[in-house]
């Protein structure tokens, strides 16, 4: 067969234009696709809903490839592994409670299982505001990442959603710039981002569970992104937490969309 170059890039445009249109509307848009991202956006995808992840870096997967300090394992505690059992990412038990999981095997599953299941990812793209209407937040304002490095003055465009996760991890960005838009109307005890706290792994995952919620009307939060707004510890390297915020945060819009 002899190939022919333009027809290479028909096929990657097409593709790609055709999907772009298709996801300006969905029913959930989820900002960040580290493992808390991931896993909302697999469990939403198989209850059969229309689900996009934007992702501002070129790899997917957020800070688990790394493990802790580049050690490329990580930990997870018996809720994670169920969650993890379910991906089939094989787990090594430790001492009672830990299991331990090669990062680079359950990052790679988890993003593999979620495309699978239906959840569209577009990487290298930034959300850089929301859309804010009477009911609350209806969906993103997306640019290129690239536009965004280069600091290029070029508009952004939208992309409407019934519910939108913000799942950026530690910077809460989409929460953020809902807090810089409004003022202090989030739902926290001052209507502003708490802040996170020093790392104690205990108490920031079992805090993790219960700040896995909805911030702003139509904008819920799960990951390391529900801990920095309302204000309880970072945790390192245990991943379970991260698992059952994403599955937490699915089961919250499901229930509500559905
Ligand atoms: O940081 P990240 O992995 O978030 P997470 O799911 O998991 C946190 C853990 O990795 C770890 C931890 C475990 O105890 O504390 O840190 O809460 O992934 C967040 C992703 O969001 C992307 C960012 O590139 C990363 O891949 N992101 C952040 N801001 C934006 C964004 C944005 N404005 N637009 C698009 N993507």
């Amino acid at each position: 067969m002899k190939l022919d170059d333009i027809k290479i890039s028909r096929a990657i445009v097409e593709g790609y234009m055709e999907e772009l249109l298709d996801y300006l509307d969905m029913d959930v848009a989820i900002g960040g696709g580290g493992p808390s991202g991931l896993t909302a956006g697999y469990y939403l995808a198989e209850a059969g809903l229309k689900v996009a992840l934007f992702e501002r870096k070129l790899s997917i997967g957020g800070g688990m490839w790394g493990g802790g300090m580049m050690f490329n394992k990580i930990v997870v505690q018996d809720d994670g592994k169920e969650i993890l059992d379910e991906f089939g990412v094989r787990t090594e038990p430790y001492d009672e409670g830990y299991h331990v999981a090669d990062s680079v095997e359950a990052t790679a599953t988890l993003c593999s299982r979620a495309c699978k299941a239906g959840l569209k990812i577009f990487n290298l793209m930034s959300i850089e505001d929301v859309m804010i209407r009477d009911e609350g937040i209806t969906g993103l304002v997306l640019n290129w990442s690239s536009v965004e490095m280069a600091g290029l003055h070029v508009d952004p465009l939208t992309v409407r959603a019934n519910a939108v996760i913000d799942a950026t991890g530690h910077d809460c960005e989409i929460v953020r710039v809902v807090e810089r838009k409004i003022g202090p109307q989030l739902n926290t005890p001052d209507g502003r981002i708490q802040g996170e706290r020093s790392m104690w792994a205990d108490a920031g995952e079992a805090a993790l569970i219960e700040n896995t919620r909805e911030v702003y009307p139509n904008l819920y939060v799960a990951g390391m992104a529900s801990n920095a707004v309302y204000g309880a510890p970072r945790m390192g390297p245990i991943f379970g937490g991260m698992l059952v915020s994403g599955k937490r945060v699915a089961d919250m819009i499901i229930e509500r969309l559905k």
